[in-house]
């Protein structure tokens, strides 16, 4: 009942310009935009507080995207294939925190996650042939995970 309630609140404020926001910080934790072009990918903001996390991934290019990230402090530190694609499988387990696949151009993907203080690096891997392994071509971005206050 309380969360019935709750959502009936949020609702009646969302339709007032004046309540916009009211509800954007509760218990759901963090949202962080993040948009992708061809090839770009940029969080709006460079670091958060440790808690739940949602990426809202936005895809602005023609090409398909994703967004993978890896607990990683050092986009150079990922091992990679010969052809510039990160090698995936040669990053070990507890560092790959999370993935968003195939978000199509035009579309957006929320990818929720839990995230621990420390360094990350969120990059997309998609590959789409020799001058267009994305990682390559500069997909990647630093994100930062700070202690919960
Ligand atoms: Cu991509």
């Amino acid at each position: 009942m309380t969360t019935l309630h709750r959502l009936g609140v949020c609702t009646l404020l969302a339709i007032v310009p004046i309540g916009l926001g009211a509800c954007s910080s509760d218990s759901s934790g963090t949202t962080v935009d993040v948009s992708e072009a061809d090839f770009s990918l940029k969080p709006a903001v460079a670091s958060v507080a440790a808690g739940t996390v949602s990426f809202k991934v936005k895809n602005n290019g023609t090409f398909t995207h994703e967004m993978v990230v890896v607990k990683m402090a050092d986009a150079a530190d990922l091992p990679t294939k010969p052809d510039g694609e990160v090698d995936e499988d040669k990053v070990p387990e507890a560092k790959r925190i999370g993935e968003v696949e195939d978000v199509l151009p035009g579309t957006t993907k929320t990818l929720k996650i839990k995230l621990d203080a420390g360094k990350y690096t969120l990059f997309c891997n998609k590959n789409d042939g020799a001058t267009r392994v994305h990682f390559k071509r500069g997909m990647y971005a630093g994100f930062t995970v700070t202690a919960a206050t």
